[in-house]
């Protein structure tokens, strides 16, 4: 089995096709913003339901990477959809860069009601709720269609009703990508490579245990505070997917990138449940609507580019390897062992042999 992952990872990190996300995002929802009345501007973002004025509502979206990155484009196709479905009365503002806060603080506003919407990795909702950890063990996901199967399937949306019971209404699966890991010491051309490199890691414990296994020093660090360590080598590298290597200039503080896919990391856009069950049941399926219907456009901004943004970061100085990733699966025998133990090796095997 875990060979049959091997190959299939292998396989998703080399044939990445280069094409454009699946058509354009309109920049439209975020510039045409109508200015915002005296009670907008005075935030805290709780947004009341729509007065029978018809009041245009606006609602903050945060995420944590560059306004070029996926998250930033899918939440102006979402933005385009909100608009179009609720004939304008619905406006998004995106806060790109974690300026509204990184993606744990994020998620906490949006149990407190004092943010709207994020777009995060699942990497901190473990914290939160522990089921979703299953979803980042190493290697448990053979491609991507494998992960979206199982993620848009009766196993993740079962994840998403979990959101409920901690003041959080789950959208959907959005994409972050398989991770790569990069740093600034020596090239990772096998395992023994990986030992001993101090590795920013989410605020995971699985991920935490992953780096571990390997002999690596993993540092759960917020992503925001990344490329400033890495500049100032408080750590030697970090692991993340190519788009936001990419769109966040991390080759900038990098030298060294190793294709590994070692772990599938989804994201999620989620809306606070208490601002959600506030507005009109026909903007609620609106916004319902539209996170699952940018999905796959967003999905698409991830993948696509892969293998182009590869190949510039290549030629911006960044010395790319492949390694064989076996030895860091085979690494990852105690991983599992304590994770079956605590997820049940039967919920595991289902996600691993889940028909695609
Ligand atoms: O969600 O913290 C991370 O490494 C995340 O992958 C990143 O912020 C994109």
């Amino acid at each position: 089995m875990m060979k049959k992952l091997l190959a299939l990872v292998l396989g998703a990190g080399m044939i990445l096709s280069l094409t454009a996300c699946g058509g354009s995002s309109s920049t439209a929802a975020t510039t045409a913003a109508p200015a915002a009345t005296e009670a907008e501007t005075e935030a805290p973002a709780e947004t009341e339901a729509p007065a029978a004025s018809g009041e245009v509502i606006t609602l903050r979206a945060s995420h944590s990477c560059a306004e070029t990155h996926p998250y930033h484009l899918g939440l102006q196709k979402f933005a385009e959809l909100v608009d179009q479905k609720t004939n304008g009365a619905v406006k998004i503002d995106i806060f790109g860069s974690a300026q509204l806060g990184d993606e744990r603080a994020n998620i906490e506003d949006l149990q407190m009601g004092t943010l709207d919407i994020a777009v995060s990795s699942t990497g901190p909702l473990g914290n939160f709720v522990e089921d979703f950890l299953i979803l980042d063990l190493p290697f448990l996901f053979s491609n991507y269609d494998h992960a979206h199967a199982v993620l848009d399937g009766e196993i993740g949306q079962g994840l998403i009703a979990k959101l409920d019971d901690i003041g959080i209404v789950g959208g959907a699966f959005w994409e972050n990508g398989f991770r790569e890991m990069t740093n600034s010491k020596h090239p990772i051309e096998s395992a023994a490579d990986a030992a001993g490199l101090k590795l920013r890691c989410m605020e995971n414990q699985v991920h935490m245990d992953a780096f571990a296994a390997l002999g690596m020093d993993p540092t759960p660090m917020a992503w925001s505070e990344v490329f400033t360590a890495l500049q100032q080598g408080v750590i030697d590298g970090q692991e993340n997917p190519i788009a936001v290597i990419y769109s966040n200039k991390v080759y900038e503080a990098q030298k060294y990138l190793a294709i590994t896919n070692h772990v599938y990391s989804p994201s999620l856009i989620l809306f606070s449940k208490s601002v959600f069950e506030g507005l009109d049941p026909a903007y609620q399926t609106a916004l319902l609507e539209a996170a699952k219907e940018a999905a796959d456009y967003e999905r698409s901004c991830c993948e696509d580019n892969e293998s182009a943004q590869i190949e510039e970061m290549k030629g911006l100085g960044l010395e790319v390897t492949y390694p064989d990733v076996t030895e860091f699966q085979a690494a990852m025998a105690p991983v599992y062992e304590k994770y079956a133990a605590q997820f049940g090796q039967e919920n595991i095997d289902a996600i691993v042999n889940y028909a695609y």
